[in-house]
């Protein structure tokens, strides 16, 4: 096989060369972080003044770690470090529309996060001559536009598809002659079905890979994608406070994605202990990024179970591979790709005076896509037979979700009483998918 590099020199630098990287520009991240009241007395406490307080890697472990909603207390811009005029571009994790994650980037931030994307889809093999539909939705998610970026500095023929629009789709893919396509697991599995009602064949398309992320999804829904479409799929992983894409990406080998080590300094810890564990187990993922001037995040538990997968790759990059992710030390759901925390529903729904006090929360598969039906026990009040009042309440808690979320959930009623109650701590979310 072909193996292409877009920064060949630090894509096959050994440990000792990354690792010096890392150190160089983990002590500027330090300096830019000092700046930002948040850090600067988080990093004070910890003994930590200057970047010359960091003398070797092993110094990252004095720093304390970032957890999700110390972003969302310091919004909108307790975490900035540089003038807010320096700031070319932000983004905001998927799903809320309460408060949410935001990113911000400067000017050379861009730059290294779109070499970033680059140098990931160079890693799968695709090259200026291939044609990229961006199937990712754009907005303030960083799925479409970072990969966008990526792709068009290649110098690729990008389409911003952006999702939905299913029948448009293949006829883009058509008309334009697409070979790459990006978009989440469960959506390119959908619109699989649909490409007979778009009256385009799979002969008369072009298409020859595809980037998935965003979402968890199995090996076997890998190798079903594969077989349905005829292409080879990429996993690709990411998280909007480490840039979104770009941070963890598969090679033509298909073996465990590559952390970008010049890029993100890589630990796994037990998420209970938060004690390093060694390569080969599984813990959670725990990410600095090294080039976020305009808004550096040290040491950021992403919440994600994975683990490192030893030895090297036959591509010759030694940036070390971590395996599919296992799922989540916290609640997060992820919903055809959109974020959503439990929590949030239910904020929303006891806000609702006909809504009683038990709810379930249940998530399955409907055809490829995910479906969440959020069950809930109306007040006693509001027990009637009048099928007109209960639809209008349905409504009104359906509407009250999708304005505070981005899914649509169905709403099922049900009469005081009827839900279960656990003996224990209550279980409120039943997620019937599987990923192994
Ligand atoms: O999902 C960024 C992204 C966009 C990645 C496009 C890949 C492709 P967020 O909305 O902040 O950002 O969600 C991040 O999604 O912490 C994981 O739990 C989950 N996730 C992302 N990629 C994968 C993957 C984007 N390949 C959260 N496998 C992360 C499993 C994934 N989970």
């Amino acid at each position: 096989m072909d193996i292409r590099y877009w920064n060949e020199e630090i894509e096959t630098a050994d440990r000792a060369g990354i690792e010096k990287v890392q150190l160089q520009k983990l002590r500027v991240q330090v300096e830019y972080a000092l700046k930002t009241p948040f850090y600067s007395e988080k990093l004070n406490k910890a003994g930590i003044s200057s970047a010359d307080d960091i003398h070797s890697l092993a110094d990252l472990r004095k720093i304390p770690f970032t957890v999700k909603n110390d972003l969302r207390e310091s919004y909108p811009y307790g975490m900035l470090a540089v003038p807010k005029e320096e700031v070319v571009r932000m983004h905001a994790s998927s799903g809320t529309t309460g408060t949410p994650t935001v990113i911000y980037l400067s000017d050379s931030d861009l730059k290294a996060c779109t070499d970033l994307t680059t140098r990931s889809v160079v890693c799968t093999g695709g090259t200026k001559e291939d044609v990229f539909q961006n199937m990712m939705t754009y907005g303030l998610f960083t799925g479409g536009i970072v990969l966008h970026y990526g792709a068009e500095n290649l110098g690729m023929m990008v389409i911003p598809a952006s999702s939905g629009n299913t029948l448009r789709q293949f006829k883009m893919m058509k008309d334009f002659g697409t070979t790459i396509v990006h978009a989440t697991p469960s959506y390119l599995l959908h619109i699989h079905g649909k490409m007979g009602e778009s009256g385009v064949s799979k002969d008369e398309l072009k298409f020859k890979k595809a980037f998935i992320g965003a979402e968890p999804h199995s090996e076997d829904i890998r190798l079903k994608i594969e077989s349905l479409y005829g292409i080879d799929a990429y996993n690709s992983y990411g998280l909007s406070e480490m840039n979104g894409p770009g941070v963890a990406f598969e090679c033509i080998h298909k073996d465990g994605m590559h952390v970008w080590e010049d890029a993100y300094i890589m630990e796994i810890v037990d998420p209970d202990t938060l004690e390093p564990l060694p390569d080969g187990e599984e813990g959670e993922l725990v990410l600095t990024i090294l080039h976020r001037n305009a808004m550096p995040i040290l040491r950021y538990r992403t919440r994600d179970l994975t683990r490192i997968i030893p030895g090297t790759c036959k591509c010759g990059r030694l940036h070390r591979r971590i395996a599919r992710i296992k799922g989540r030390s916290d609640d997060m759901l992820i919903i055809n790709g959109v974020n959503v925390f439990p929590s949030q529903i239910e904020e929303v729904i006891m806000k609702v005076p006909e809504v009683g006090t038990n709810y379930l929360i249940v998530v399955e598969k409907a055809g490829e896509l995910d479906k969440i039906t959020v069950k809930t026990e109306i007040s006693k009040a509001m027990l009637t037979d009048d099928t007109r009042d209960l639809y209008k309440l349905k409504e009104k808690i359906r509407e009250k979700l999708r304005a505070s979320m981005t899914i649509s959930p169905q709403v099922e009623l049900h009469e005081p009483g009827m839900l279960p109650v656990s003996q224990g701590k209550a279980v409120r979310v039943v997620d019937e998918r599987k990923i192994d």
